[in-house]
């Protein structure tokens, strides 16, 4: 019997993101990963999914707060459908963990009665499918905890339900020179090719924060709402994954885009007097009229005269407000174009601000302390002269 059901994985609930200063931004930042679970109770009842599963991390931390706590039980509650959650390095189920809480455990039951933890390594029966949990019990783990899989008996199961494998861990053989991450650590080695494929109808991963098929049957979700810049193309973070499950059968998925926040990575350089509309034609492109649902990593290089530089200025103080947040690497010179220089120098009726403009464009342009002093000089001038 094919099964239709929601896989994610990595929310990370109640990251901090102690890098954004502006504290309401940061707190939008944080939220928007709890306001997944609304986008899967959506999901769910649009598509008839029969259950969630999330393959670890839901949490940032294996201490989230009683409030952060409420909050993903009372959205999780809203959903109607049973939710399974395995452990994973964050949120990993050792004693301690918030799963063991006195407060998780009282509140859990009241607002989610729900969500299931599944804390064991051991096959569940569900009235859908059966479960394959591989729950992390610590944050680095250096067996496979996949290989009780290997010597599975799938025969004692009922041959109608498929067969679902949860874990949290890399597949990816980054040893073999891969540049996928290089914070690669051996830990948490899931060996794909060694699990009977033929004995299971899915393997929902949880780790890779990008959506990735990964095997005939095994995809990792990828992390529903992005939590940084991307790198790479091949990274495609944002979504949470519709599968169809069926026995014996290859499983249909459908990536279903979730993210709220973008973030961009852009550099642009500037280099004639068109180059600012240009830039701004494209930003605009990108955000229109959005205002805190971005986060913009912007290097700027090249060069603009002293009117575009004060208006590219206005852009980024627009840019700082309404993006969530904004990195910005500001690289671009200041040089007074041939216009700008002829209404300075050539003012027959202020002979000392033509020789002061003179000697302050020089002076600009000599490479050292002093002519970032000149520049500044200089725009002084000319905005007090327009
Ligand atoms: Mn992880």
């Amino acid at each position: 019997m094919s099964v239709k059901f929601i896989h994610t994985a990595d929310l990370q609930l109640a990251k901090p993101y102690g890098s954004i200063q502006d504290e309401t931004k940061r707190v939008k930042l944080k939220d928007v990963r709890f306001e997944v679970f609304t986008s899967i109770k959506k999901m769910v009842e649009e598509h008839g999914a029969k259950f969630v599963v999330i393959a670890g991390d839901m949490f940032d931390s294996t201490t989230p707060t009683n409030y952060d706590v409420s909050q993903a039980c009372s959205l999780i509650g809203a959903i109607n459908v049973p939710v399974y959650v395995i452990p994973g390095n964050h949120d990993h189920g050792g004693k301690g963990s918030v799963w063991y809480q006195d407060f998780f455990i009282k509140e859990q039951p009241r607002l989610a009665p729900n969500l299931i933890i599944l804390l064991e390594p051991k096959a569940i029966e569900i009235e859908h499918a059966i479960l394959f949990p591989c729950p992390l019990l610590r944050r680095h783990e250096y067996d496979d905890l996949t290989a009780w899989l290997r010597t599975i008996d799938s025969s004692v199961f009922p041959a109608s339900k498929p067969k679902i494998i949860l874990a949290h861990g890399t597949t990816l053989d980054f040893s073999s020179g891969s540049t996928l991450d290089d914070e690669y650590d051996v830990a948490n080695f899931i060996d794909l090719a060694r699990l009977p494929e033929n004995e299971f109808d899915y393997i929902a991963l949880g780790d890779w924060h990008g959506t990735k098929k990964v095997g005939n049957k095994a995809w990792y979700a990828g992390t529903p709402e992005i939590d940084r810049f991307i790198k790479g193309a091949e990274n495609k973070p944002g979504h949470v994954l519709l599968v169809e499950a069926d026995c014996k059968k290859a499983p249909v998925v459908t990536e279903i885009r979730t993210t709220k926040v973008e973030w961009y990575e852009k550099e642009f350089e500037f280099i004639d007097e068109n180059s600012l509309d240009i830039f701004n034609a494209e930003i605009n492109a990108l955000f229109g009229t959005r205002v805190a649902e971005d986060l913009l990593k912007l290097t700027l290089t090249g060069h603009l005269g002293l009117a575009d530089f004060t208006k590219l200025e206005e852009q980024i103080t627009t840019l700082e407000s309404r993006m969530i947040n904004l990195k910005l690497d500001n690289r671009v010179s200041i040089t007074p174009t041939n216009d700008e220089i002829e209404s300075l120098k050539n003012r027959l009726s202020d002979p000392l601000i033509s020789s002061v403009a003179d000697k302050l464009i020089q002076a600009s342009m000599l490479g050292n302390e002093d002519a970032e002093i000149a520049t500044v000089a200089l725009r002084e001038l000319y905005a007090a002269c327009k």
